[in-house]
């Protein structure tokens, strides 16, 4: 049957599965956009390139499928870098469809011309130029693929308005994907397989560091029954964190920068890590010099360019996680490593002394208090998106999270704006959850014109904007780095209750910790999206932390109240006699 570029495109994205997409009109993609009216899918106007691209991934992560963003060339198509950007950083499946001026207007700086493809070559997994619609088809089919296979990431399409408009045969079987360069299914050799086993077999103090690649992949179960075969504690990465239960007895929680200080120690002090689905990200290792010296390393992941990227390692096993673990968990045998685990839970109560939520209510409304309200008001259940700065650590810290894709945050990227435009999309993939938005009061005004389309789609999701009236996270570092010359960082805002109100939304402030829960309990019997105002204590920080390319023992610590702040030197790892190796 004979169609145009433009109406492949919708044909292509139904039979994808497509049902929603995230996008904002333009000149050069006009053709697509008159002819989606013919087709059942929902598309959902932004109010900014940027948005679509985090609600297409925000849908992909909370859902696992391929999320589509479309935008027009030019201003549009270079609107949505930072997202594409975010979405590569973190391996989320995204397929981003721009319009391209004429083909043969290509490279005439036309009007709203921009070599997108150039753009975003390295922040792409894969992208294309399209000028002919009998290259619509097959192009589209290749990218949802090569955007969820392997290891997930974005896929651009840059469509010209001319391929868009002509019209050829469409063909849908003529156009399945044959990529015979792009091999995303390696696998490892036998060896490797037997080298783990061994390994885990002969291992005293081992440690199972998990992380997003476990959702991705499926394994959770695989994972849990290798932790509880072999008695093995598991680590966290921030991108992982849901990937394990959080209630699990052997889940010690998030390790890195702002992990918890057993974890990192734990770490130090292991004799076998067996890194399941994560990538040893500078946030996660500390100084790579000092890390996990005494340590023989397993790494498990599908990227054969990760292993040995930034550490190190003993066996390097290519292949998905889940099919890994279903060859080796037949060869691993039980273990009892109870000394191991008392000791982690020795140091366990060191932590919990400096635990702010131990503390008596002194008035102050701190932001750690809110998050475990919000934690306990929503029985753990909710779907968080939480945007970046020192309140994505207060959530990874105090909200525990069991339920798999119940986190969805930017990690690599560390995008600021990216959690309210993120949180839409995983509405839209999961409509019968409660999504809530945790987002600082910088990071919020970076993104918050989508309050409209929260309006404009008649959606519920909660926003709590943890408010200290600073870029806080920078300020942390200004506070401990930069001898508290807070350069740039103190915000004025406007008043948040009456944003909500002008967009037609309820708007709450909150000022003491006696009032959170109320707060929270109001918001999510509310009809309609609440923003909550906490007005939290302004220099509060984020404890513990590895200052960045430190040790990742020395860690500064919460003080004790009757003490300064104390930095951890590595005594416990000279007393794990990890100094001589
Ligand atoms: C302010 C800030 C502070 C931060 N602090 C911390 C911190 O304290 N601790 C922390 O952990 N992070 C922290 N992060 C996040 C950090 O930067 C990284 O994003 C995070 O550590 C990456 O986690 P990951 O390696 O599990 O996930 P990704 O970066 O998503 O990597 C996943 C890996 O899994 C692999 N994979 C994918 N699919 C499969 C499969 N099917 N089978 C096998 N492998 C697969 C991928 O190839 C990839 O290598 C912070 C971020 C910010 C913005
Ligand atoms: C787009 C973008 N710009 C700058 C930064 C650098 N940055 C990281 S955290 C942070 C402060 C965030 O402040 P806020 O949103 O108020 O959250 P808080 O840290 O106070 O919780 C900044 C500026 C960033 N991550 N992203």
């Amino acid at each position: 049957m004979k169609r145009t570029g433009a109406q492949i495109v919708w044909e292509c994205l139904v039979r994808q599965g497509v049902k929603t997409l995230f996008g904002y009109p333009g000149g050069a993609i006009l053709p697509t956009y008159d002819a989606m009216l013919d087709y059942p899918i929902h598309h959902v106007l932004v109010r900014h390139e940027q948005g679509a691209t985090h609600m297409a991934d925000g849908y992909a992560r909370a859902s696992g499928k391929v999320g589509v963003a479309m935008a027009t060339s030019g201003p549009g198509a270079t609107n949505m870098v930072t997202g594409i950007a975010t979405a590569m950083m973190d391996s989320s499946p995204i397929v981003c469809i721009t319009g391209q001026v004429g083909s043969r207007a290509i490279g005439s700086d036309a009007f709203q011309e921009t070599d997108v493809t150039g753009v975003t070559l390295p922040i792409t997994k894969h992208n294309y130029l399209v000028t002919h619609a009998e290259d619509v088809a097959r192009t589209l089919r290749e990218a949802f693929y090569i955007a969820a296979s392997g290891r997930p990431g974005p896929v651009l399409v840059d469509i010209a308005k001319d391929a868009q408009q002509s019209s050829c045969e469409f063909d849908w079987e003529a156009a399945a994907p044959r990529l015979p360069g792009y091999r995303p299914d390696l696998r490892a050799l036998p060896e490797e397989f037997a080298r783990a086993v061994d390994l885990i077999n002969g291992a005293k103090r081992p440690l199972i560091l998990a992380g997003h690649g476990v959702m991705m992949s499926g394994a959770r179960q695989h994972v849990l029954e290798l932790a509880e075969r072999a008695q093995i504690p598991m680590a966290l990465t921030l991108l992982g964190l849901g990937g394990i239960p959080a209630s699990h007895p052997l889940n010690l929680g998030m390790m890195g920068m702002h992990g918890e200080a057993w974890v990192n120690n734990a770490i130090q002090q292991a004799d076998l890590l067996i890194a399941c689905g994560m990538r040893f990200d500078d946030r996660v290792t500390g100084n790579v010099k000092t890390y996990a010296l005494g340590a023989k390393k397993i790494h498990i992941e599908i990227d054969p360019s990760e292993i040995n990227k930034n550490v190190r390692v003993d066996v390097g096993i290519v292949g998905d996680l889940r099919e890994t673990l279903d060859e080796l968990l037949p060869g691993v045998k039980s273990a009892d490593h109870s000394e191991w685990l008392d000791h982690i839970n020795e140091m366990k109560g060191d932590s919990a002394v400096r635990d702010i939520q131990s503390l008596p209510d002194t008035g102050h409304l701190y932001a750690a208090h809110v998050i475990n309200d919000l934690w306990r008001s929503t029985e753990g259940k909710a779907i968080v998106v939480s945007d970046v700065g020192q309140h994505q650590m207060w959530e990874a810290q105090y909200y525990k999270h069991n339920d798999e894709r119940s986190l969805i945050t930017s990690g690599g990227l560390g995008t600021m704006g990216f959690a309210l435009p993120a949180a839409v999309g995983a509405k839209f993939a999961c409509p019968e959850k409660e999504v809530w938005v945790v987002a600082g009061d910088g990071g919020f005004q970076m993104t918050m014109a989508e309050l409209a389309t929260i309006v404009q789609e008649n959606l519920k999701v909660n926003v709590a904007i943890i408010n200290n009236g600073y870029l806080g996270m920078v300020r942390q570092w200004q506070e401990f780095f930069y001898e508290k010359r807070y350069a740039a960082t103190p915000l004025v805002n406007p008043d948040f209750v009456k944003v909500a109100e002008a967009y037609g939304l309820r708007g709450m402030q909150i000022t003491a910790r006696s009032q959170v829960k109320a707060a929270v309990d109001e918001a999510r019997a509310h009809p309609g999206t609440v923003i909550l105002d906490f007005r939290v204590e302004q220099e509060d920080s984020v404890f513990p932390m590895v200052p960045a390319g430190a040790d990742l023992h020395a860690m500064i610590r919460r003080p004790k109240p009757e003490f300064d702040v104390m930095a951890e030197t590595g005594a416990d790892a000279e007393e794990w006699d990890l100094g001589s190796k």
